[in-house]
């Protein structure tokens, strides 16, 4: 039989089979190792696999097939385990907070290198439009803007007030999403949001930290009625790449990779070389000082990696 898992524990997993629409218990039976990385989980959400059905309820995953596309983290500093966070995904929508809870932009740019990495489609959601007051609407839009730049999509929203809902109805339709963001950036009531009646469980953030509580534990498939799906994911508190060489990261960085071309030399690595583009581009504006230092620090990282 096949199916897609649809829910994921780490120890028991939910699968759906596609023909039927019925859903199964499942375990994991063997080995499943298509990447040479160390996970965490071994299957995520998403992976469409091959099951058996033993006394009519128990389901055992015997097999599963290739991604076509995933998204995986580590912690920054942690293991060297890393997590695939959803699979076989056809839009990654990041939803920023600019407070409650506090957004960084590094955040936010290690997110964007990743789908560059692994081929997937951002979406850039700024959320909780209805809580700023205008010099922080101002400041949204400044950032919106840099983003767009690059050649990123983005949309202001807000579960409370509705705003823009329906354009993000048609930007999901028909597709595979998954939402990522901090912890109570307000992943869950989006989805609930989008789709009254699913009564997905969120919970307000601490009035002290002003961080989200991990309301979400495990990520879930849930299927929207107007077409296609969406992963909700639990919030995450940092974002690092895996496999990933210091030369290969300026790949990751669209607008540092377009200018790269007008540098003196042709490895340049945009640190410290004279007639770099980048180094110019930094001065002027044109590139954005915080993705420069997430480029540099991913970069850092990486030569670490290489070195244990
Ligand atoms: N003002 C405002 N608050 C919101 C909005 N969306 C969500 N919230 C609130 O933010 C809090 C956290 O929302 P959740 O949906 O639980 O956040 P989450 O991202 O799913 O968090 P985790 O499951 O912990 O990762 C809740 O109190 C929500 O009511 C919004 O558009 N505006
Ligand atoms: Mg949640
Ligand atoms: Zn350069």
């Amino acid at each position: 039989m096949k199916g897609k898992i649809i829910k994921s524990t780490g120890s028991w997993y939910q699968v759906l089979e596609m023909e039927t629409g019925k859903i199964f218990e499942a375990r994991i039976r063997g080995k499943f190792k298509l990447i040479k990385t160390r996970l965490t989980n071994p299957l995520a959400v998403g992976d469409f696999v091959e099951f058996q059905l033993e006394q009519d309820d128990v389901a055992w995953i015997t097999k599963i097939e290739q991604r076509r596309n995933y998204l995986i983290r580590k912690s920054v500093n942690l293991s060297k385990e890393a997590h695939i966070i959803a699979s076989n995904i056809d839009v990654a929508c990041f939803i920023f907070t600019l407070k409650h809870p506090e957004t960084s932009l590094g955040f936010l740019d290690r997110f964007l290198a990743c789908c560059e990495a692994y081929n997937i489609e951002p979406l850039l959601l700024f959320n909780k439009m209805d809580v700023l007051n205008e010099p922080e609407i101002e400041l949204v839009k400044d950032i919106e803007f840099v983003y767009q730049d690059i050649g990123y999509n983005t949309l202001e929203i807000s579960s409370y007030s509705q705003l823009n809902l329906n354009d993000l109805q048609e930007l999901l339709k028909d597709r595979t999403s998954v939402f990522f963001g901090h912890s109570g950036c307000g992943k869950s009531t989006l989805v609930n949001a989008l789709q009254p009646g699913l009564n997905i469980k969120t919970s307000e953030i601490s009035d002290t930290h002003l961080k989200g509580k991990h309301t979400t534990t495990f990520a879930q498939m849930h299927f929207w009625n107007f077409g296609g799906n969406v992963i909700d994911t639990p919030g995450v508190r940092e974002f690092a790449m895996i496999d990933i060489e210091k030369e290969e990261v300026q790949h990751y960085f669209p607008e540092i990779f377009r200018k790269r071309k007008e540098c003196k030399f042709h490895n340049c690595m945009h640190i410290n070389e004279p007639k770099c583009a980048v180094l110019e581009a930094l001065e002027t504006g044109e590139i954005q000082e915080t993705r420069y230092s997430t480029y540099i620090k991913l970069m850092d990282e990486a030569e670490e990696l290489s070195q244990k």
